[in-house]
């Protein structure tokens, strides 16, 4: 029986439609610099908020409506959910999902258990994933649910935490190259501290460092060939988190010498938790060569936690497709809806608007910034604002001519610097709405 018996098939209907289960925007075969919007966009969603979030918060009980879920943590009902997900994947017209091993298969009371039920499941996932050729973007492990990781994973105090957490990713590798996922994600959950009065920072690092060298050896030796992506985010659930935002993972991969083994999946409400625009990260990582995929969604800037909200700005999506069209695109990264319907959006049809809205407002960010992109009048404007540095002293420095003795000679005979230039800020704020 079908879980979403109202709901076709969504299709393009193109912007003059009104009806709010069709795409007005996302055409998956048009084609925008060479590429199909399907191509560009790869958009994924995640298992853990669109099938296993309840609606629950600290003041109240779960609010969703499903159906198909007898609510019970058997294999049994895990293994439905897996149809119910994949006849939502296809009606919705996404080509990738994402997991948490812990979302997909009920965790047992032993390492045992726990993997004998992710193999019920997985057994499912495949199936589905052959039946319609959608696939797997990435998996990750959950190492913050269980009580075990209250003190962090792979830095904890206790050194078991961290062999346990050890056996969970190697389990997790195993099942992600067995469904074919062209990523892993390691977002560091617990992996941060609450205060230093009882914390060890340096040490907690070096085993997070050792930690992640042993999840690349372990994928060498299986042939898992997806990309490894770290996931930064600043607070929530600790204070200070170690990956607090695309700098601090940068530098953490570069200390531990595993910058050549990982790249990034940055998420739009992380970036603003950090204080950063979605744009500003992607730029940080984009420019080291690190940008590998991103996490689509959106928070509130007046309640100030990670909302995971549905992103529905166009001004967002369009800076967001900016800077990954400027970086060559996502894949095999992509653009995974990180996001939850709020608790009052209780019925099953609410995850569709959620979704349509959230991918008509990428292809429309996509339309943008590829117009903009055409008629290159940011980037000209930033070319000129620089040719100080294309000849002259610029260029001298740039190229390590000179020094601090030349440059105090240069300083001296010219007496003053040329005049500075408008940065012409509301200029631009205006061209950009020209293409909104
Ligand atoms: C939590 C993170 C998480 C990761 C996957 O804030 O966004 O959902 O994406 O572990
Ligand atoms: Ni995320
Ligand atoms: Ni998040």
């Amino acid at each position: 029986m079908a879980a979403f018996p109202d709901v076709d098939k969504i299709v393009y209907e193109g912007p003059q439609s009104k009806n709010p289960l069709a795409y007005r925007w996302y055409n998956e075969d048009e084609v925008i610099e060479g590429k199909t919007m399907k191509e560009h966009l790869r958009f994924s969603v995640v298992y853990w908020h669109t099938f296993r979030g309840t609606g629950s918060d600290p003041f109240g009980a779960a609010t969703m409506v499903r159906p198909w879920d007898d609510g019970s943590n058997s294999v049994e009902n895990a293994c439905k959910r897996v149809r119910v997900t994949f006849e939502f994947l296809e009606k919705l017209g996404a080509p990738f999902y994402a997991f948490h091993d812990r979302d997909v298969a009920p965790e047992g009371k032993t390492v045992a258990e726990s993997n004998k039920n992710l193999d019920a499941v997985v057994k499912v996932l495949k199936e589905e994933q052959e039946r319609t050729g959608i696939k797997l973007l990435w998996g990750t492990a959950n190492l913050f649910s269980n009580p075990r990781f209250m003190h962090g994973a792979a830095t904890s105090p206790n050194a078991d935490a961290f062999a346990f957490a050890a056996a969970q990713v190697k389990k997790c590798l195993e099942v992600t190259k067995e469904l074919g996922g062209v990523n892993y994600v390691f977002w560091g959950g617990r992996e941060g501290y609450q205060t230093l009065y009882n914390t060890n920072m340096k040490r907690e690092l070096d085993h997070l460092g050792r930690f992640l060298h042993m999840a690349v050896d372990y994928a060498k030796e299986i042939g898992f060939t997806g990309q490894f992506l770290i996931e930064p985010k600043p607070k929530e659930p600790t204070k200070h988190q170690y990956d607090s935002d695309a700098a601090a993972c940068l530098n953490f991969l570069r200390s531990y010498d595993l910058l050549d083994s990982f790249k990034l999946n940055l998420e739009t409400n992380h970036a603003t938790l950090a204080g950063h625009e979605m744009m500003h990260e992607l730029e940080y990582a984009g420019m080291q060569g690190a940008l590998g995929s991103i996490d689509a969604n959106t928070g509130d800037l007046l309640l100030g936690w990670d909302t995971d909200q549905f992103p529905t700005n166009i001004y967002l999506t369009a800076q967001c497709m900016l800077s990954i069209l400027k970086y060559g695109g996502l894949a095999p990264g992509g653009v995974n809806f990180d996001a939850k319907v709020r608790r009052e959006s209780f019925e099953p049809v609410d995850l569709f608007h959620a979704h349509v809205g959230g991918m008509d407002a990428f292809a429309r960010g996509l339309k943008i910034a590829a117009a903009i992109r055409e008629e290159n009048e940011l980037d000209h404007f930033i070319h000129h604002r620089y040719r100080s540095w294309d000849e002259g002293i610029g260029a001298e420095i740039e190229s390590g001519k000179a020094d601090f003795k030349t440059l105090e000679a240069y300083a001296l005979k010219k007496g003053e610097i040329s005049p500075n230039e408008s940065g012409r800020q509301e200029m631009l704020e205006n061209i950009i709405n020209h293409y909104i």
